[in-house]
């Protein structure tokens, strides 16, 4: 069945409107889809596992706001506790009993974290946490992973994934040598060039930062043992060990990777679904470092809307709903049945393809794979893959516009959503 090309008139005149008023058009580069070409979409309303665009085209969503709307998209719960939020005030740049609700469920929740900060971000977080490092250890470099990304700030800009790898940067402009001098890279899932930059570099390095599975070079798992090998190189090195779980957390586990690969990091990074859709990252951790944390300790850290009482009240509504028995076992059993069956229809065709998935985040390749790192996940067909996304498109499917990404399902999402989209996937397939 060949699809009608999708009626974009009114995205194409809106994209074109916003290239004048912002870069790119965007307010953040993967959305402009140029990895995978085609009109970009400009996106009206979501609700569950959907989503509508400008012309009023409807897409089963993988994207899920890139992680956020693991309850489907615009939860009842979720906005009805809003809507009595809303009345009590958007912000109060103070504290707020909120806070504490949404701290203890995540203390509760991640086994690393015994204290936590709420930023606005990811990126906050990640960039915060990497001063916390620094200053627990009074050591400089760090250590982080090739294609693996940490939002945006200075230090991470270092053979970075996510829109850097989508874009093919080498690295970023305005970036200052001396900045990422203290950034060390190894390949991901290598511990013996982990243990050769300890050796060249000795008590010098504050710790290592990793996605415990990536998302931001494609999907990508860690090898057994891996995350077990860090834990004990950094202990041996007297470094700590970060999990970023802005992706992770509440998603492939309610504790996150941590809970799912039983190794427990020193300190973690959240964001994404901790917010229910809205602004918030957050940083936690042992007691002893986070102590160190302003104002209860010198290490300085802000910011004017962190533990906003709407981000929390989104927060909080999506982790009670989320702890409903049997909430990741349904997550996984339907991921499974889509990354699967993506799997086994790209083959059965003829392609190159390589994937895989745990509970409601999942990866796609075209390439023989396995993948077990950037380099590997490089090797994948691009311009096929964009060939796919926007194949998809037009199925009314809207899968995430770059290779270098991952894929997120929600308790929204149906067997028959499912069903359809294998159903498209084929079609596609065929086509490519
Ligand atoms: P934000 O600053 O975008 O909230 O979080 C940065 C970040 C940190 N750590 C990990 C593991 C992340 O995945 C992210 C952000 N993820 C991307 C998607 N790969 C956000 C989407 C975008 O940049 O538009």
């Amino acid at each position: 069945m060949v699809a009608m090309p999708l009626k974009t008139t009114a995205s194409e005149e809106i994209f074109t409107a916003a290239q004048k008023l912002m870069p790119g058009g965007v307010s953040s580069p993967v959305r402009a889809f140029k990895s995978v070409g085609g009109q970009p979409i400009v996106f009206d309303r979501v609700k569950g596992a959907y989503i509508w665009d400008i012309d009023g085209n409807q897409y089963i969503d993988y994207v899920g706001t890139w992680g956020p709307a693991i309850c489907g998209h615009a939860h009842p719960d979720v906005l009805a506790a809003l809507r009595d939020a809303l009345d009590k005030g958007t912000s109060f740049g103070a504290p707020c009993v909120l806070e504490n609700v949404l701290a203890e469920m995540v203390i509760e929740a991640v086994p690393s974290i015994e204290m936590v900060r709420f930023v606005n971000s990811g990126t906050e977080a990640c960039m915060s946490v990497l001063r916390l490092m620094r200053a627990f250890t009074g050591r400089d470099k760090i250590i982080k992973f090739e294609g693996c990304y940490h939002g945006h700030a200075d230090m991470f800009l270092v053979k970075a994934g996510s829109g850097v790898a989508t874009l093919g940067l080498p690295d970023s402009p305005g970036v200052p040598k001396s900045v990422t001098a203290n950034t060390l890279n190894a390949p991901y899932n290598d511990l013996e060039a982990v243990k050769a930059l300890f050796a060249e570099n000795p008590d010098a390095i504050a710790g290592i930062i990793l996605e415990p599975v990536v998302g931001n070079s494609g999907f990508i798992v860690p090898d057994a043992g891996f995350l077990e090998g860090l834990r004990v190189i950094t202990q041996e090195h007297g470094a700590l060990l970060v999990f970023d779980e802005v992706m992770t957390g509440f998603r492939i586990a309610y504790g996150g990777a941590q809970e799912k690969f039983g190794v427990t990091p020193d300190l973690t990074t959240l964001g994404k679904i901790i917010g229910g859709g809205l602004p918030v990252g957050a940083y936690g951790g042992r007691q002893d470092i986070m102590a160190l944390v302003a104002p209860s300790g010198p290490m300085y850290q802000a910011g004017t809307l962190s533990g906003n009482p709407l981000a929390m009240t989104a927060g909080i509504k999506t982790l009670e709903l989320l702890q409903k028995p049997g909430t990741y076992e349904y997550l996984d059993q339907i991921t499974g049945k889509l990354a699967n069956g993506m799997l086994e229809i790209a083959q059965a065709t003829g392609h190159n393809a390589c994937g895989g998935h745990i509970s409601g985040m999942f990866g796609f390749f075209f390439t023989l794979g396995p993948v077990h790192n950037y380099d590997d996940a490089k090797t994948s067909d691009l311009a096929k893959f964009g060939r796919f996304h926007r194949g998809m498109l037009e199925q009314g499917i809207y899968l995430a516009p770059s290779q270098f990404e991952a894929g997120f399902s929600s308790i929204a999402h149906t067997e028959q959503d499912i069903a359809q989209t294998l159903s498209a996937v084929k079609t596609v397939m065929a086509s490519l």
